[in-house]
């Protein structure tokens, strides 16, 4: 039987800016049809973000959430994550508040406090939309993303223990797995683990074939069978990088929020259009695409009647 692979799509994120691409999702009619459109092409997995409808700002608001997650559940059963890593500039508080209204099946958890350099994208554009685009772009010169052991052990309880939420274990580099697996020895994350190996951030592992390669020699050492693996390939690097990782036994994730472009030089002019060209590039290599409820099963989710949505 062929290895079932569940695509992520992440579809808009809080890297990339209103003036970077205008197939961007913003508003939350957008953000909604972008995740249903990529769920009906393959994506068992939608991640989320959400922004501020009037300007595009990268928001913590959970009525901003509650605009399209509704929605959303309501038009397809793809298993929807909500990112705890928010943006650079949030506070820990602020970055929870949306999954602790809505009670997902699962939540982004990133592995450690680090430098997330998005300022050399600044470089490339000279008219922004608006006056937040650059500041936000620059204010990554200066600020730390913080997920600091505290951090991390009490999103583990508050939305793993207290919420029944499972984790995508956002992991920028080789320590990162090792933090992971620390918390596995204690008892404090429960297999199967999701770990999402995240390569080309500016501060985190490069996004080379030998990076990734390494990252899951390292985690088959330290985890063992429990866990699975996901690939994000941050840029021009993500559907090279999801080939290998699927190649190599993983899953994929893909989307706007990662990458802006379907080849050199072309923007992709929707999140469904990268979902579609993974999915012709997972089944070309012999491989089948998960649905939502078998990656339910095979991450051991809550399912979608336990959330508060
Ligand atoms: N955009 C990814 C590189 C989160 O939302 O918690 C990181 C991410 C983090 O998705
Ligand atoms: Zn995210």
């Amino acid at each position: 039987m062929a290895r079932k692979v569940i695509i992520t799509c992440a579809v808009t994120g809080s890297i990339h800016t209103p003036t970077m691409s205008r197939h961007l999702p913003i508003t939350p009619t957008e953000i909604a049809t972008a995740s249903i459109d990529a769920a009906a092409a393959g994506a068992a997995i939608i991640h989320l973000h959400a922004r501020d409808p009037a300007t595009g700002f990268p928001s913590a608001d959970p009525a901003h959430f509650m605009e399209f997650l509704p929605a959303i559940r309501d038009a397809c059963d793809a298993v929807l994550n909500i990112s705890t890593g928010g943006s650079s500039v949030m506070s820990l508080d602020q970055r929870l508040a949306p999954a602790r209204t809505a009670e997902p099946e699962m939540c982004s958890l990133n592995m450690g406090s680090m430098n997330f350099g998005i300022f050399p994208l600044l470089d490339r554009y000279e008219d922004w939309q608006h006056d937040w685009e650059p500041k936000l772009l620059e204010a990554t010169k200066r600020t730390i993303f913080r997920n600091s052991f505290e951090d991390i052990e009490m999103i583990l309880a508050d939305l793993g223990d207290n919420r029944g939420a499972r984790f995508e274990f956002e992991c920028y580099d080789m320590g990162h797995i090792d933090t992971l697996a620390y918390y596995l020895g204690k008892g404090l994350v429960n297999p199967p683990l999701y770990v999402q190996f995240i390569l080309g951030v500016l501060g985190g592992i490069g996004a080379a074939p030998e990076n990734l390669q390494a990252m899951k020699a390292s985690a088959d050492r330290l985890l063992g069978d429990a866990y699975h693996f996901s690939v994000l390939g941050a840029g021009s690097m993500q559907m090279r990088l999801a080939q290998l990782g699927a190649t190599l036994g993983g899953h994929v994730r893909v989307g706007l929020e990662d990458n802006l472009t379907i080849e050199r030089g072309a923007l992709a002019s929707s999140n469904a259009q990268q979902v579609h060209k993974v999915r012709r590039i997972l089944e070309e290599l012999g491989l089948e695409v998960a649905s939502a409820d078998e990656a339910r099963e095979l991450l051991e989710l809550k399912g979608s009647d336990g959330v508060a949505f």
